[in-house]
This record gives C-alpha cells, structure tokens and sequence, in this order.
C-alpha cells in the first residue's frame, strides 16, 4: 500500500462492477508496471478478468478524451486513467499536468463516477520508477484502491 493510503487494505472489495483502466503508452516502460498494479490489486480484491478492460492512449494529454468517453458509458463503475508525465526542459509537463487533472474531475462530477488520477508528476525517470513500485510505493496500486474505496462510498451514500 502507498504511503498515506487512506483505507485498510482488509476493508476493500471490488463488487461486481466492471473498471476501464486507461493507460497512456509515453513511457511505456513505467506505465505497463502502473497498470499491472492496477489491475493485480483489483484482482486481489476480488475482480475477475471479464471485470477489468484496459484501453492504451498514446500519452497522458490523451487520457481524458478516453475516460470521458468511458465514464459517460454507462458500463464502468469507476475509470482508472494511469500515466507519467516527466519534466523536460519545456513547460509542456506542467500543461499537461493541470489540464489533464481538471479534465479527469470533471469528467468524474459530470458522469457521477470515480474517474481516477493515477498519473505521476515528476522530475526524473527515477522518481517515476520508485513511484511504480519501487522505494516509494506503487501509484498504480494506490489508483486501483482509491477506485474500490469510491465505488464503495457511493454505493452506501446512494443505499441511504
Ligand atoms: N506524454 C506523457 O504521457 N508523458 C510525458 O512526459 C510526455 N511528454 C511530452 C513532451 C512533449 C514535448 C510532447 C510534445 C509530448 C509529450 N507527451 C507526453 C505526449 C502527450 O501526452 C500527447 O500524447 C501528445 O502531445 C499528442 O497529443
């Protein structure tokens, strides 16, 4: 579990719905380990195969026209948008970064259903590789969990 992670492991359940992971291929090295994170956590939890689709984007400024169409769907329980974005020496990282974070709320406000931040925002390959299962946790992990606890709170706040 990451650090910080606000829900116990034990308590996490997948339910019966179906997750959209949508992954972009930019540093395809470090966001196939987000994504096999992602999706062993699921499966820790109980999700089946036929529970979990995965969908490549070319890279991360690419992820919420996906998962936009995804959570509109209506076939998804929760959408887990994963990528990592790493600084050069422009300011496109930045760009990327925030217009990416406010497309992806708003698509989960818009929609109703949790579409989740799983990209990494960092200055070297390092921070990403230690960020995707190295010394300092697994973001990909973390994402697919945040996705489970949010299924589960709007399924209680809608039971009430
Ligand atoms: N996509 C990523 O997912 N991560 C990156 O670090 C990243 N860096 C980029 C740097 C530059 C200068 C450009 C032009 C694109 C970069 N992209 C990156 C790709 C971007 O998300 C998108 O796929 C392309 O810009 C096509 O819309």
């Amino acid at each position: 579990m990451g650090k910080g992670a606000p829900e116990p492991e034990s308590t996490l359940a997948a339910g019966d719905g179906r997750y959209a992971i949508v992954v972009a291929r930019w540093n395809g090295d470090i966001t196939s380990r987000l994504r096999d994170g992602a999706i062993e956590t699921l499966q820790r939890h109980g999700a089946t195969d036929a529970q979990i689709d995965v969908f490549p984007v070319p890279g991360a400024f690419e992820l919420p026209l996906a998962a936009d169409r995804l959570a509109q769907g209506g076939d998804y329980v929760a959408v887990i948008c994963l990528g990592v974005v790493i600084q050069g020496e422009t300011l496109h990282h930045e760009y990327i970064n925030s217009a990416v974070a406010h497309a992806l709320m708003e698509s989960g406000l818009q929609a109703g259903i949790p579409v989740i931040f799983g990209v990494l925002t960092v200055r070297n390959r390092e921070q990403a590789e230690a960020r995707a299962g190295g010394s300092a946790g697994h973001k990909g992990v973390d994402a697919a969990q945040a996705a489970m606890e949010m299924v589960a709170l709007l399924n209680r706040i809608d039971a009430q």
